[in-house]
């Protein structure tokens, strides 16, 4: 069995990251055209010639690609915003490993290279001292820093990464692993995403893919910020290494289970190996590490660890809208307002009040959930935190924050065309939790829900808009 290791938890003599940097070089001298080039994988999640992506891809070998190996229907493949994120981002991962391994033997290294994960989960593991907690959110020294690249692992740097080391609140775990249910049709969040075909954006995310997922590319940003540049770099395959290290955490926890319907389990997809040659996966092949012999080391923290929220609960009553916002909301400047207006109150009395019942009869908090959709806008911008208040104030801090908009994907999600309607893209949160410490303070009043949208950095340009924002309830 293969061990992909904690890249914080390597041994001074341990030479992963050295012959990672040698074969990414050296998949770097291959042709944009080559199966097993650096570029070409890069391509199987996103490619395409824009103002934010040209820079990346026009120092390729051989750039410009043919336009067959474009049409090859290999590239642009990766899957978001749908229940075949985890999958295709696990066979993805695979190949890849196995096409760096050889590249390791053909640099003069050892065989059986395996690719690391950076843990920044870490940063919420009881116990762990500050600085602790700042090294596990620190991208990995081998990569550079702010100053620029490590001169001993030339490979692993990029040009254009924004921030080096990420904020507590976008590596938190736990709203994800305390997802009950990995898919439903419902209003209600999931962990793994929404059933869907094959999906290169802009259907519902799971809970993972929207946070650390979707916010670290955000943070990280620079090629890592689009989806259409983001496996050019070095890092991106440690971040999805740990991605995919949390679905297996979450499917080993008592209660988890995978989809077991066979339009998940059947679905195919093609890749190339290490040899250039196409092999097909079905999902069903990879629903745990084990079916491809490989696992991760040192285990998996987070099953030792108890969530330090409520136990979650998928919502057992149908959820209808309590309110929404009305107008299309700029997102662009540093700071934005944003009331809702809730359905009538007459109306609204059967649907909260009814609510209500049904949490005195279950003793149970009616499940809310806040959905964020048709987001849309250019560029690459940073993540976008989200903070609720229900007294008129706007209060930017731990106790209204409710999550944040990681907008990878966006201009893609933004483009009509062959794999997607333009409409942008769309978020879920279960607001349950913070709408009920909330309302318990005075001053509260649902009358008087609003939220505050605040990027995480001031804009350069880029354009963000939000459609629409609703608030649902869990009826009975
Ligand atoms: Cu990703």
């Amino acid at each position: 069995m293969k061990v992909r290791k904690n890249v914080y938890e390597l041994s001074a003599s341990d030479m992963t990251l050295h012959w990672y940097s040698k074969a990414v070089e050296v998949m770097k001298q291959r042709s944009i055209n080559d199966p097993t080039s650096w570029w070409y994988w890069g391509a199987v999640h996103g490619y395409v010639i824009n103002t934010s992506t040209k820079q990346f891809w026009e120092v390729a070998t051989d750039y410009p690609p043919k336009q067959s190996t474009i049409d090859s229907g290999f590239w642009n493949n990766c899957q978001h915003g749908t229940w075949f994120f985890l999958p295709w981002h696990r066979m993805y991962l695979y190949y890849f490993e196995a096409t760096v391994a050889k590249a390791v033997v053909e640099a003069g290294g050892p065989v059986g290279w395996t690719l690391p994960f950076w843990n920044y989960c870490e940063a919420f593991r009881p116990g762990i001292s500050i600085a602790e907690q700042q090294q596990a959110m620190t991208i990995p020294p081998a990569f550079g820093d702010s100053q620029g690249k490590n001169a001993d692992y030339p490979g692993l740097w990029l040009e254009g990464r924004v921030n080096y080391v990420l904020q507590k609140r976008y590596v938190n775990p736990w709203p994800a692993l305390d997802e009950t249910v990995f898919t439903n049709t419902s209003e209600d969040v999931n962990f793994g995403g929404g059933i869907t075909g094959f999906a290169v954006s802009g259907g519902k995310k799971g809970q993972l893919e929207q946070l650390p997922h979707d916010v670290v590319h955000g943070y990280i940003n620079g090629a890592m910020g689009n989806t259409k540049t983001a496996a050019l770099d070095p890092i991106f395959w440690l971040h999805h290494a740990n991605i995919d290290r949390m679905w297996q955490v979450w499917v080993e926890s008592a209660g988890h289970s995978n989809p077991a319907s066979s339009d998940w389990l059947n679905f195919e997809f093609d890749f190339h190996d290490e040899n250039g040659e196409v092999q097909t996966l079905k999902v069903k092949d990879v629903r745990t590490t084990e079916q491809l012999n490989y696992t991760y080391s040192p285990g998996y923290p987070e099953m030792d660890a108890e969530s330090p929220n409520p136990p979650g609960r998928a919502a057992e009553n149908v959820m209808d809208v309590v309110g929404a916002s009305n107008i299309n909301t700029d997102l662009s400047h540093d700071l934005s307002a944003l009331a809702l207006n809730m359905v009538p109150q007459g109306r609204r009395k059967s649907r909260v009040s009814m609510a209500a019942r049904a949490s005195v009869n279950q003793s149970k908090t009616p499940k809310r959930v806040l959905h964020v959709n048709n987001v849309t806008g250019t560029g690459n911008p940073c993540p976008v935190d989200i903070f609720i208040s229900g007294d008129g104030s706007a209060a930017l801090d731990d106790e209204h924050f409710v999550g944040s908009l990681g907008l990878f994907g966006l201009e893609d999600a933004s483009t009509p065309g062959l794999d997607h309607d333009g409409s942008g893209l769309s978020f879920a949160f279960d607001v349950t939790q913070v709408i009920e410490r909330l309302s318990k303070q005075k001053g509260w009043s649902e009358d008087k829900i609003s939220f505050q949208f605040k990027p995480q950095l001031p804009r350069q340009g880029e354009k963000v808009k939000v459609g629409r924002v609703s608030l649902h309830s869990e009826l009975r």
